[in-house]
């Protein structure tokens, strides 16, 4: 498995003589292998790939790495790197998301290679395996699991924090590693930003309570969100039953080949037909795997194209400033015709 994601980034090279990556994520996808301490794997196009892990990763990178393992000690990467880089080597692919010092001591390092920045590791990551989909599928029941414990636990005087505890508690019995972010649980007001995670404030009737929340299993992540109205709130279901309206044309679009912009444009209409799409702050969903966000970005001006077998988020939501959020997230993948959503926790949890 591993020989052949190593194969699939090499045919990628084109003129490049190799690849360099630091990512722990993508040294994990291509090496088996992920790292705790700073690790470097140079895969050359033609040629045995090199992980360099540091002392601390030495033992469980040998057992587990499906390459050559160097272990480094006092002297640093850059000079275990030099061994390596051949006379005649012109062009080195790096992560986009390399450290800019790095980069800059390569560059120094090694003036007569060019360092060019690949996003290949992710566009190659973007297209998952059965088994891959498999242990998603997991990440997801645990995830769900965990929702299904925080709507129980939510009510009229109960504290945020309390909520996430209760879902985090339910995650974890259910083998979650950790949590790929924050959980958040955000009720009345707060609800109006995106990202509040939870506080000490207290749910009161009325209130709109957004629960976002997330499982890491066996590396890869979940994403999952729904909305709870508690008593009554004729504006916050509207809005919610507006979003979940837009979720559904977005979804039923989903076939390989649509474009992600057109996904996400897809949504925003819907909510613009009732004046909503300004309140809609954010992109419409993130592809998922090892990272909780990846490509594709399912966003207006994204130029990507769906592809059959990748996994993504499907996210819209409405934020009122001074009432509240809504927002309802759903985890689906691309199949040959069709998107299928592998989140099945129910949409409308009113209680
Ligand atoms: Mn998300």
């Amino acid at each position: 498995m591993h020989e052949q994601r190593l194969s699939i980034l090499k045919n990628k090279m084109k003129d490049a003589d190799g690849f360099l990556m630091t990512n722990s994520m993508n040294i994990g996808y291509f090496t088996g292998f992920f790292p705790g301490f700073p690790s470097l794997l140079f895969v050359p196009k033609d040629g045995e790939a090199v992980l360099f892990v540091s002392r601390a990763d030495a033992a469980s990178a040998e057992e587990k790495c499906r390459f050559r393992v160097e272990v480094v000690g006092k002297e640093s990467y850059v000079e275990k790197l030099r061994e390596l880089l051949r006379p005649g080597f012109r062009k080195i692919g790096v992560e986009e998301s390399l450290e800019a010092g790095f980069f800059s001591r390569l560059k120094k390092e090694f003036p007569e290679v060019s360092f060019d920045f690949f996003n290949d590791p992710w566009v190659i990551r973007s297209i998952k395996s059965a088994e891959e989909i498999k242990v998603i599928q997991k990440a997801i029941e645990i995830a769900e699991a965990g929702l299904k414990a925080a709507v129980e636990a939510v009510g009229v005087g109960v504290r945020e924090c309390d909520v996430a505890a209760e879902a985090e508690y339910e995650m974890r019995r259910l083998g979650a590693e950790s949590f790929p972010f924050d959980t958040i649980v955000a009720s009345g007001s707060r609800g109006a930003s995106p990202h509040a995670i939870c506080g000490n404030r207290k749910i009161k009737r009325g209130d709109a309570v957004v629960i976002d929340l997330g499982a890491r299993y066996r590396h890869y992540c979940s994403d999952i969100t729904r909305t709870v109205i508690v008593g009554g709130n004729e504006k916050m279901e509207k809005a919610l039953s507006l979003v979940i309206s837009a979720q559904e044309v977005a979804l039923s679009m989903i076939k390989p080949e649509v474009a992600c912009s057109e996904l996400d444009l897809s949504a925003r209409r819907i909510l613009e037909n009732e004046g909503y799409d300004k309140y809609f702050l954010h992109s419409l969903g993130h592809g998922i795997g090892l990272d909780v966000h990846e490509p594709p970005s399912i966003s207006s001006t994204s130029n990507e194209l769906l592809r059959e077998r990748m996994v993504f988020t499907v996210e819209p939501g409405v934020y009122l400033h001074g009432l509240g959020g809504v927002r309802v997230e759903d985890v689906v993948l691309v199949e040959k015709k069709k998107g299928r959503v592998l989140t099945k926790l129910p949409k409308d949890l009113f209680i």
